[in-house]
């Protein structure tokens, strides 16, 4: 009754991992959740790789291996090969010892790590991220003490990259700017820049002195080739210059809740950069001490033997190639059933989401009518789909494309009464 927290008000689900939490609470056996960017199976399971349970297995079976605490910056060797992995086996910056990387928690954790370390060492405070971006930019670089701008990147109209609007924001944003860049499969839009317009970016990010800070949630994800989705990041590193970059390991090797990920500055010398990861520590130890060694054993495990390696690019590939079944299987059925309006976006997109363009009106209705879960902006998760649950999805999907455009106050009243 007269809690000390009394005050606290109900905050809401978060956006993306909520519509896991509606999802679960429905009983309707038709129900498919799209929501977050998980892989399913055809049978619409979650995917342990069996590289990875090799991995585990070799792990467990090796008696010499203890759970004492790992260093600040995680597991040594976990982070030489993520770097190598990201920036590529010759590369110049690993050569000349310029990189400084920490094992963190996945993708938000490094993202979370670079931008504490931004917000205390770096002189400019303002990050631009994409509009729009993954919803969870915006809070992580919040918290972290950095204020956010964002620079125009989808158009709508097009269902494209907005390449002026971009060149316009980036070339008005103060020197020194940091600027967020998906690596590649951006989320949620899945459009990229053509190669030739990743180098008139870096150009521009050159010659006005900002700052890149890559997030690569995706490599492997986006074409099915680790090398082709480092493109972009290896031509940033190749002119020298410096920049960050976020690597999860949840989507690529399926480890999502083992928390797998590594942050890499890449400085311009090798004693900048060991200064650097000095403060890296310093930032981590108050956060969480260090970080948990099992999920990066398991990565370094695979990427360290060849054999496991090259076993893991099938099985990464194997789960693009489905994802682009997915594409053509949806576009196919929706052009079997005359649904208005051009879809061939969904075949051009690339990565886990298709960005459809549907609103939240629309949304709202497949998840009423057809138990259809996904996030309210319109995206997709192509992954969750499998050719047994395209027709379902279809049939929402051309169901609210055909409902009549309700005006604000007929939703407003709606809202009201519950229909
Ligand atoms: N960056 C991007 C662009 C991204 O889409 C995600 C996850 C992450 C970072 C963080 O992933 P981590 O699990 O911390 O390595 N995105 C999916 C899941 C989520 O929202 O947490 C998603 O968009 O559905």
């Amino acid at each position: 009754m007269d809690s000390v927290f009394a005050a606290v008000v109900q905050a809401p689900e978060d956006p993306i991992l909520g519509v896991t939490v509606a999802y679960n609470k429905d009983p309707n056996p038709i129900k498919l959740n799209l929501g977050v960017g998980a892989y399913r199976t055809e049978e619409g399971k979650p995917l342990v790789l069996n590289v990875v349970r090799k991995a585990e297995q070799l792990l467990v079976n090796d008696r010499s291996r203890v759970k004492e605490y790992l260093p600040i910056l995680g597991l040594a060797e976990f982070n030489k090969l993520s770097a190598k992995l990201i920036l590529g086996d010759d590369s110049p910056a690993i050569q000349e010892n310029r990189v400084a990387t920490a094992q963190c928690l996945s993708g938000t954790g490094s993202l979370r790590v670079g931008a504490e370390f931004l917000a205390k060492h770096y002189h400019q405070r303002t990050i631009y991220i994409p509009l729009p971006s993954w919803g969870n930019h915006l809070k992580v670089f919040t918290m972290a003490g950095l204020s956010v701008n964002a620079y125009r990147y989808y158009d709508p109209a097009t269902r494209g990259l907005n390449i002026q609007g971009l060149l316009e924001d980036l070339g008005a944003a103060p020197s020194g700017a940091i600027v967020l860049l998906h690596a590649c499969a951006h989320n949620p839009t899945g459009v990229d820049p053509a190669p030739e317009q990743w180098e008139q970016i870096r150009q521009l990010i050159r010659s006005k002195a900002l700052l890149p800070f890559f997030d690569c949630a995706y490599q492997g994800f986006a074409s099915g080739s680790l090398d082709a989705d480092a493109l972009a990041v290896r031509m940033f590193v190749a002119d020298g210059g410096e920049c960050l970059i976020a690597q999860s390991y949840a989507k690529n090797m399926g480890l999502y809740g083992e928390r797998v990920g590594a942050l890499s500055i890449v400085c311009k010398g090798a004693d900048v950069a060991s200064r650097v990861e000095s403060q890296l520590k310093l930032v981590i130890r108050p956060m969480y001490s260090n970080p948990p060694i099992h999920g990066a054993s398991i990565a370094a495990t695979i990427l360290k033997n060849s054999d496991m390696y090259n076993e893991w690019k099938i099985e990464l590939k194997a789960m693009a190639d489905r994802i682009i079944s997915m594409r053509k299987q949806l576009y196919d059925a929706l052009s079997a059933r005359g649904t208005a309006g051009d879809w061939s976006h969904i075949i051009k997109q690339i990565g886990m989401f298709t960005f459809t363009g549907l609103n939240s009106d629309q949304v709202a209705f497949m998840t009423k009518e057809y138990h259809i879960y996904m996030t309210s902006d319109g995206r997709i998760s192509m992954a969750g789909l499998s050719s047994k649950t395209v027709p379902h999805l279809a049939d929402a999907i051309h169901a609210a494309v055909t409902l009549p455009v309700r005006s604000k106050f007929e939703i407003y009243v709606a809202s009201i009464f519950g229909f």
